[in-house]
């Protein structure tokens, strides 16, 4: 009975999901859905996205946080088009509270929109939202067994993060590790080490969300 209930739940979410790849499809809108643990960096990654990219391109985001609106408030001060969803405890968003997210943002005038997911790596892997693309990021501080221990994160993404590779001097993190166990789920996974507040790495990520929107628009 409760098996039942959890797939009821999941089909009603891709559901909701093919309206959102549906609508973005229409609109000629990227999105890429952020996953990572709460503080691995996700929304810092995000401004300084926004700091270079919003000369370039026409971006929307959308933050899911159990509760406050100070992800969205922080990102606002570098883009017009900022929604906050609250989950009001839930802890991924759904891609019901995506379309209403959505409906707040003007999509016919964007390319991309990112979506923060609530910080978790485990509950939001599980949820289509109509995303293009799933990016997972992991953060030197966590420590180099989580891929391992979140083997879901790393199979399921389009694009691997690791953040503050700034602090690996400071932290004991072996690099070797954290790439032999993404290796040995997948060979063919993209892998960017960054460091979001030194800037190391960030244009990897910039150009890889470049190639994106263009694939989209082809
Ligand atoms: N040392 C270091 N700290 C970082 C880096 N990226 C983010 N932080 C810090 O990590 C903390 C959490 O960052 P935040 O972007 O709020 O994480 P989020 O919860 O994933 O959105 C903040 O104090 C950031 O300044 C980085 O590359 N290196
Ligand atoms: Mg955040």
């Amino acid at each position: 009975m409760k098996i039942a209930v959890v797939e009821n739940v999941l089909k009603h979410n891709d559901e909701f999901a093919q309206l959102n790849r549906r609508q973005l499809r229409e609109a000629g809108v990227c999105c890429v859905n952020l996953i990572g643990s709460p503080g691995c960096g996700k929304t810092t990654l995000l401004e300084k996205t926004l700091q270079t990219l919003k000369g370039e391109m026409r971006i929307g985001m959308l933050t899911g946080d159990i509760a406050t609106t100070r992800d969205a408030e922080r990102l606002a001060k570098y883009c017009e088009n900022v929604g906050q969803i609250n989950t009001g405890g839930g802890c991924h968003l759904d891609a019901n509270q995506v379309r209403n997210g959505m409906a707040q943002l003007p999509l016919a005038e964007l390319d991309l929109l990112i979506i923060e997911n609530v910080g978790n790596l485990i509950c939001p892997v599980g949820f289509d939202l109509g995303h293009d693309a799933k990016v997972g990021m992991f953060s030197v501080p966590e420590g180099d067994d989580k891929p391992a221990k979140h083997p879901r994160v790393v199979l399921e993404s389009d694009l691997l993060l690791l953040n503050k590779i700034d602090l690996m001097p400071h932290v004991p993190f072996s690099w070797d590790v954290f790439r032999r166990d993404v290796e040995s789920l997948r060979e063919d996974g993209k892998l960017i080490r960054l460091s979001a507040t030194a800037g190391s790495g960030v244009e990897e990520w910039l150009d890889w969300l470049r190639r994106s929107v263009a694939q989209k628009k082809e």
